[in-house]
């Protein structure tokens, strides 16, 4: 099948005992036992639940993977990945990340005595370079979370594999989706999102998602999964399969506005710098053109007046563009990561890497364009 037919049918069958079209709504937690072990095939829905194999058989394959796990938020499947490795063992890491990662990596695993090592992703060599006999996972965030940034999956793959090829290499696609790249294709051992964002698509939901190709890598997180917890729920389930079978019309949208909206904002007198990697003259723009079918719908950028001020009075003045956490979703949104999604970034490590003030994401949605852009020029204007 190719990647739109997957979304709508990938991994996907009539239920058994009616031909219900999409799976029903399995909400119960446990399943009658004729005797001791004796059942069919499901005992527990900590283990496994009918609508979250259903959707868990279709997230394998949207990234090409024979495996896929749902987990209760993006951050749990984080954390399900970090749970493979051991006191004392080290992650190399890019130095943009979402907040919430770094919050992660920092303030609960760092306790356990895991490692973390953060690098310029610009350089393959950077993550070559960073590599010692501790080092267990690779983690890619590419785009970036807020910044745009490009990590080349293929390339950094091949040179980490080539020094140890036991180092697990896993990529947070939530920015790109399955849609624009495919990192299990790419060389990549773990794929994850917060399937909250484009996955579900609608704002509807918090989950998160896995997907591996490997038998025993899926075996080791499928114990994780299930012996600590973090599951998602029937209904959730059900409602990020519905969402993911439109995920490649609106992922054609979302890059058209994105694209639009970023033209727009670069040719602004009021605003300053912008993030989008279908720029010719982003770093890392021949990356994303080799690694992507397109450049998504998330843009950032930063004001000309560089003061907290006018960065709020466009945030409070926005009117298709709701101000709100998150992204993904059918609907514009617009974030000020310094005081909401990066907020668990000390200052001076974000002002490093030039997350600043004046700051603002945008989250392009697939309303009229026309509309989105009026939008963006009067809180710009005001
Ligand atoms: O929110 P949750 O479903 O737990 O996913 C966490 C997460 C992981 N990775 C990336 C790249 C993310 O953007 C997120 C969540 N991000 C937001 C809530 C946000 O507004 O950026």
């Amino acid at each position: 099948m190719k990647f739109n037919t997957k979304t709508i049918h990938g991994g996907q069958k009539p239920e058994e005992t009616t031909g219900s079209v999409m799976p029903p709504i399995f909400q119960t937690s446990t399943y009658a036992q004729s005797s001791p072990g004796t059942h069919k095939g499901f005992v527990y829905s900590r283990a496994a639940n009918p609508t979250r194999t259903a959707l868990e058989d279709n997230f394998a394959s949207l990234e090409n993977g024979t495996h896929g796990f749902a987990f209760s938020s993006g951050l749990s499947a984080i954390d399900c990945v970090l749970r493979l490795l051991n006191p004392g063992d080290e992650v190399i890491t890019g130095d943009d990340l979402y907040g919430g990662t770094y919050r992660m990596f920092t303030k609960i695993f760092a306790k356990y005595g895991l490692k973390f090592q953060y690098v310029n992703m610009d350089s393959v060599e950077n993550f070559a370079n960073a590599i010692s006999s501790a080092t267990k996972l690779i983690w890619l965030e590419t785009p970036t979370n807020p910044l745009m940034k490009i990590a080349d999956i293929e390339e950094i793959t091949k040179a980490v594999k080539a020094k140890n090829s036991h180092i697990l290499v896993a990529v947070d696609n939530t920015f790109a989706t399955p849609y624009l790249q495919q990192p299990l294709d790419l060389g990549a051992d773990i794929v994850m999102h917060s399937a909250t964002k484009y996955l579900g698509g609608h704002s509807d939901l918090v989950m998160g998602a896995l997907m591996v190709k490997e038998e025993k890598l899926a075996k080791e997180l499928h114990f994780i999964q299930f012996a600590a917890g973090a599951i998602s729920g029937p209904m959730d389930s059900f409602l990020a399969l519905r969402g993911i079978k439109t995920l490649h019309v609106r992922m054609q949208r979302h890059c058209e506005n994105g694209k639009a909206v970023a033209e727009f904002l670069v040719n602004h007198n009021k605003v300053g710098e912008v993030y989008y990697p279908g720029f010719e003259d982003h770093p890392n723009h021949e990356i994303a053109k080799k690694q992507m079918k397109d450049f998504g719908g998330m843009v950032s950028f930063s004001l000309k007046d560089e003061s907290t001020d006018a960065a709020f009075q466009f945030l409070e003045n926005t009117k298709v563009f709701t101000l709100a956490e998150s992204l993904g979703g059918v609907e514009s949104l617009v974030s000020h990561p310094v005081t909401m999604t990066h907020a668990s970034i000390p200052e001076s490590e974000r002002l490093k890497i030039g997350i600043t003030d004046s700051l603002i994401r945008l989250s392009v949605g697939i309303e009229d364009i026309d509309d989105l852009l009026a939008d963006l020029d009067q809180a710009l204007n005001l």
